[in-house]
């Protein structure tokens, strides 16, 4: 497993720790789901794959994940919100993105340039790049669904995996795509723990 990214079920239980209000940890007790969202119980998710890779063929696999865990209302992929964390991924390579979507509330995928991402309310149907969205990400997003899509990252930049669905990208539901010349590995890259803990 050389090549993929697991998340320690160690590093699971600290972030399930800091995530959601008690109030919502104690509803979900009692109700078996959270106030924000149909969440799977973290202890399901074990050993999460976020990324594989193949260098030779210029080839990366990603897998997210909407609301994987509490955190910013269920607006996160894989746990990141507001771009606090991400991929990195060198220019030229063909990305080929699994999109699964963990809550009963509509969330989509698209990728668009990092500025917009962050303050356009509805970010339309269109991807920066050709082939880069899950199907209607602005208006009924998938549900419950697991979509795949692919494209070819072939302009370097700051962008973002963000949720299509009117105001979700702009209050945080995206996490950033940085396409690289001088890269020699795709990465997923987690917030530092100690911005996850404030
Ligand atoms: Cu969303």
């Amino acid at each position: 497993m050389k090549n993929s990214y697991k998340l320690p079920t160690l590093a699971l239980s600290i972030l399930a720790g800091f995530t959601g209000l008690v109030t919502a940890d104690e509803e979900a007790k009692k109700t078996g789901e959270s106030k924000c969202c149909t969440v799977l119980p973290v202890s399901v998710i074990t050993n999460p794959v976020f990324i594989k890779q193949d260098a030779k063929k210029k080839e990366v696999e990603v897998f997210i994940t909407a609301t994987f865990d509490k955190s910013n209302y269920g607006m996160n992929f894989n746990g990141v919100s507001k771009s606090e964390g991400g991929y990195e991924i060198p220019l030229d390579w063909k990305v080929k993105v699994t999109f699964t979507n963990n809550s009963a509330v509509p969330h989509s995928l698209i990728v668009v340039e990092a500025d917009l991402a962050a303050r356009k309310i509805n970010l339309g149907d269109t991807p920066y790049f050709d082939g880069a969205n899950t199907p209607k990400p602005n208006t009924l997003g998938t549900t419950n669904k697991v979509e795949k899509f692919e494209f070819t990252a072939d302009e370097e930049g700051e962008y973002s995996f963000a949720c299509g669905f009117p105001t979700h990208s702009a209050n945080g539901h995206r996490i950033y795509l940085n396409i690289k010349k001088d890269l020699k590995e795709a990465k997923f890259i987690m917030p530092p723990a100690a911005k996850a803990a404030e």
